[in-house]
C-alpha cells in the first residue's frame, strides 16, 4: 500500500506573541488556499497550546490539520493544575498529539512509561492520532546502538497497544536523531533511510507486516527546503517533522512542495 506523505511543522515555543502567531498562520493559509491538490501530502501544524484555536480557525479550508505538542498524563476533568488533556485537545478539533519529542524527554523528564500512558489516553479519543518521536543520542549513534535504542523506545512507548488499536487510528513515528536536532546538521538521506528500516523492523515485530507497512515514518532534524527532496526520495522516508524551518510561511510551503 502507498503511504501518504505527511509533513508536520513543530513550532516548539514559537512565536513569541499571539499577533505573530496569527500573522504566520494567515500567511500559511494564503499559500495553501490556492495551489493545493488531492495528491498533496498530509500537512499538520503543531503550535503551542494557546495558539491551537486560532490555528484551527485561520487554517480552516486549507486542508492543513492542527495538533498539540504534548498532552496531560491525566484524564479530564480533574485537579491537575496547568495540564491540558487529550480530550480537550480532540474536542477543539485537533487531529494529532505529538508525544515524546526529544526536548520533552531531555528537558522535561518525559519517560517512555509516561509517553506510553499518554498514547493510551490519546487513543481513547476517536479521531485523535499520535506522532510518536524517537531517536538516539550522538553517543548512542557512535556506539552503534541506534537500532537497540529505537527498538526499546518503540516497545515501551507503544506497550499494551494491539495491531487493531494502531490500524484504527493514525499512528505516525517521527525518527529524530538527537544529534541532528536544532544543529543544522541533518542526517543524510541514506542514514535516515537505514534508521527508518530499523524502525519498521521493530514495528513489524510488534504489530505484523501489514500494520507496519501502513505506518508512516517521518524524519526530523534540520529539515530545510533544500534537503527535503533528497530525503523524500528514499523509500522508507514517508515525511518530515520540521522545527525551525516551519516558522516562516515561505520555508514551510517550500518544504511541503518539495515533498510531493
Ligand atoms: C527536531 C526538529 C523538529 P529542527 O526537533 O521536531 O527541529 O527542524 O529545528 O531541527
Amino acid at each position: 500500500p502507498k503511504r501518504v506523505p505527511v509533513i508536520a511543522g513543530n513550532w516548539k515555543l514559537n512565536p513569541n506573541t499571539l499577533s505573530e502567531a496569527t500573522n504566520l498562520l494567515k500567511l500559511i493559509a494564503s499559500n495553501f488556499l490556492y495551489h493545493r491538490s488531492a495528491s498533496d501530502p498530509e500537512v499538520v501544524i503543531f503550535p503551542p497550546y494557546p495558539f491551537l484555536m486560532p490555528a484551527l480557525e485561520l487554517l480552516e479550508g486549507t486542508g492543513i490539520k492542527v495538533g498539540a505538542q504534548n498532552c496531560a498524563l491525566q484524564e479530564s476533568p480533574g485537579a491537575f493544575t496547568g495540564e491540558v488533556s487529550a480530550s480537550m485537545i480532540r474536542s477543539m478539533g485537533c487531529d494529532y498529539v505529538m508525544l515524546g519529542h526529544s526536548e520533552r524527554r531531555t528537558l522535561f523528564g518525559e519517560t517512555d512509561a509516561k509517553i506510553n500512558a499518554k498514547a493510551h489516553l490519546c487513543l481513547k479519543q476517536p479521531g485523535l492520532g499520535i506522532i510518536l518521536c524517537i531517536g538516539e543520542t550522538l553517543e548512542e549513534y557512535q556506539s552503534n546502538l541506534l537500532e537497540s535504542v529505537v527498538e526499546m523506545q518503540l516497545k515501551k512507548g507503544l506497550a499494551g497497544l494491539k495491531a487493531e488499536d494502531i490500524s484504527s487510528s493514525s499512528l505516525i513515528i517521527a525518527y529524530e536523531p538527537c544529534w541532528a536536532i536544532n544543529t543544522g546538521i541533518a542526517a543524510t538521506p541514506q542514514q535516515a533511510n537505514t534508521a527508518h528500516m530499523a524502525v519498521r523492523r521493530t514495528l513489524t515485530k510488534l504489530f505484523g507486516a501489514d500494520v507496519a507497512q501502513s505506518i508512516r515514518i517521518q524524519y526530523g532534524g534540520s529539515v530545510k527546503p533544500d534537503n527535503i527532496e533528497d530525503l523524500m526520495a528514499m523509500p522508507e522516508i514517508d515525511g518530515a517533522l520540521v522545527g525551525g524551518a516551519s516558522l516562516t510561511a515561505d520555508g514551510f510551503t517550500r518544504i511541503v512542495d518539495g515533498a510531493v
